[in-house]
């Protein structure tokens, strides 16, 4: 059975493949890119929940196939939650995780180390072509750091410092990072439903 991936990041691709690889799902993870027919999906949800369900939802019906999707963020308790849903496109241009992450740190630089607590969401969806759905989330706690440091991961991985981890995410390997991250934990969570429902 084909499961689609309703996804044009790679790095969200090559996470999530080994994640539900070691979770035992033997899926044929297919990126979105490889239905360039579907058009983008207009993320108008207001919830990480919402928007993967919008996305899994609009790949499944121009499939007709099993699709799951990944809306996740970046969320800062000292700025109310922020960048959140907006996590992307903070800095304007969707995706462009050098200047995200350069505006976030430049706005957080008066804040001291006790107030930066901050976590990474993910919610993960699944949707059939005939309309059932499943949502679930995760999240990784954490603080921010003044500077960015290390190579792996994407995104905002170079400033989140996990609990209890003296490295950031971006100097985690990738199996540490999958090991406790949101995207990890809100996909080994969707495995009973994809088991159950897509055969
Ligand atoms: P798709 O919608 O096509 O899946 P996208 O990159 O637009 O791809 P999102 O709308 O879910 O995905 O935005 C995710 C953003 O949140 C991403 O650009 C990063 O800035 C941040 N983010 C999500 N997961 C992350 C992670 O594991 N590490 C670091 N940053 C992450
Ligand atoms: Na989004």
């Amino acid at each position: 059975q084909r499961l689609i991936l309703a996804t044009r990041n790679a790095h969200k691709v090559t996470e999530l493949k080994a994640i539900l690889a070691d979770a035992g799902l033997e899926l044929d993870l297919v990126g979105a890119d490889a239905y360039p027919e579907v058009p983008d999906v207009k993320e108008t949800g207001v919830t990480f929940a919402e928007n993967a369900l919008l996305k899994a939802h609009a790949l499944a019906q121009a499939t007709s196939l099993p699709a799951v999707a990944d809306d996740s963020g970046l969320c800062v308790d000292v700025l109310g939650g922020a960048p959140g849903i907006f996590s992307a496109r903070w800095a304007g241009r969707h995706g462009d995780d050098a200047a995200n992450l350069e505006l976030l740190l430049a706005q957080l630089a008066d804040i001291d180390a006790a107030h930066r607590a901050a976590h990474f969401e993910c919610a993960a969806a699944l949707a059939l072509p005939d309309g059932t759905e499943r949502v679930v989330s995760g999240r990784l706690r954490g603080t921010l750091r003044h500077a960015p440091a290390g190579a792996g991961g994407f995104g905002y991985d170079p400033i989140l410092q996990p609990e209890g981890e003296t490295r950031t995410c971006a100097e985690l390997s990738p199996q540490e990072k999958n090991a406790i991250s949101h995207r990890g934990k809100a996909f080994r969570a969707l495995v009973p439903a994809v088991r159950e429902l897509v055969r």
